[in-house]
């Protein structure tokens, strides 16, 4: 009899780990502060979304394309659909949960109360919006609009957000960039050492790519993207987490250099050239 009931507890156990182990097919930005995981460096309070499931779902298999596909669905407005990618954040309490827990990069105290994370629409194309379709429902369809992921984090004891991005069609390049930023900190002092400072921006791209050097996504190739470009200058941990530095290391080979620039020259004066 002992045996038995031994048995059925290891049965339990192994389903309960089995459960807690399993990850979200869909892919998400995972929210964090400390990007590079280190104390004592210039991001320790710097907000910063990891890429590294960006795009996984791209294809058949995974990481096929540096876009997301939208593909058709039943609905009449905003025919071509897809359910990814999500947000999370990092976390310290559940090793199991791999993709989300890294002590060193999650976000310390209560969601609404220690820290208010705020994800901004920067910039969108036409014919997109993202939409969160769970409670609270919210649409995203034009530039500066926003919505409270601590709040949702708050609401559900749960950070684990699922977002549908819907378009017009399945060919043109439709975007949307974002940023995040601490709505409790103070405008003022940015070194507010309490508080988190705003992350640089973050797109994801559907149905095509943009044209490399397009880093400011507007499909134009300027002085904005120059900017981008000179703020990434040199830098040499161009990865998948990072999305290759928002695309700036066009060659993702790692490092932003001359060869990068090349690429970014020869686009600008392309479309120079056609106007
Ligand atoms: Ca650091
Ligand atoms: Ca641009
Ligand atoms: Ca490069």
């Amino acid at each position: 009899m002992k045996l038995k009931y031994f048995i059925m507890s290891l049965v339990i156990v192994l389903l309960v780990s089995l459960y807690c182990m399993a990850e979200c097919p869909l892919d998400h930005f995972i929210i964090g502060v400390n990007q590079d995981g280190k104390e004592g460096t210039d991001d320790d309070r710097k907000l910063f979304v990891d890429c590294s499931q960006k795009y996984r779902d791209s294809g058949t298999i995974e990481y096929s394309n540096w876009f997301y596909p939208l593909n058709q669905s039943i609905f009449s407005s905003y025919p071509y659909r897809l359910g990814e990618p999500g947000f999370d954040a990092f976390q310290d309490f559940n090793p199991n949960a791999a993709y989300t827990y890294d002590p060193n990069k999650a976000l310390i105290g209560q969601p609404n109360i220690d820290y208010r994370i705020i994800v901004h629409c920067l910039s969108m194309s036409g014919n997109l919006r993202a939409v969160h379709k769970d409670f609270p429902q919210f649409t995203i369809d034009k530039s500066g609009q926003e919505f409270n992921h601590s709040d949702i984090h708050e609401l559900r004891g749960d950070s684990h957000i699922h977002m549908s991005y819907q378009g017009a069609d399945g060919k043109n390049l439709y975007w949307i960039t974002f940023y995040l930023y601490d709505e409790f900190a103070d405008v003022n002092n940015p070194d507010d050492p309490n508080h988190y400072q705003p992350s640089k921006s973050f797109s994801v791209v559907f149905n095509r790519e943009p044209l490399p050097g397009d880093l400011v996504i507007n499909e134009q190739v300027d002085q904005n993207d120059l900017a981008e470009l000179s703020y990434y200058w040199l830098k040499n941990k161009g990865s998948r987490s990072n999305d290759y530095y928002e695309r700036v290391d066009t060659n993702r080979d790692g490092i932003v250099n001359f060869i990068d620039y090349a690429i970014f020259a020869k686009n600008r004066e392309n479309i120079h050239n056609m106007e």
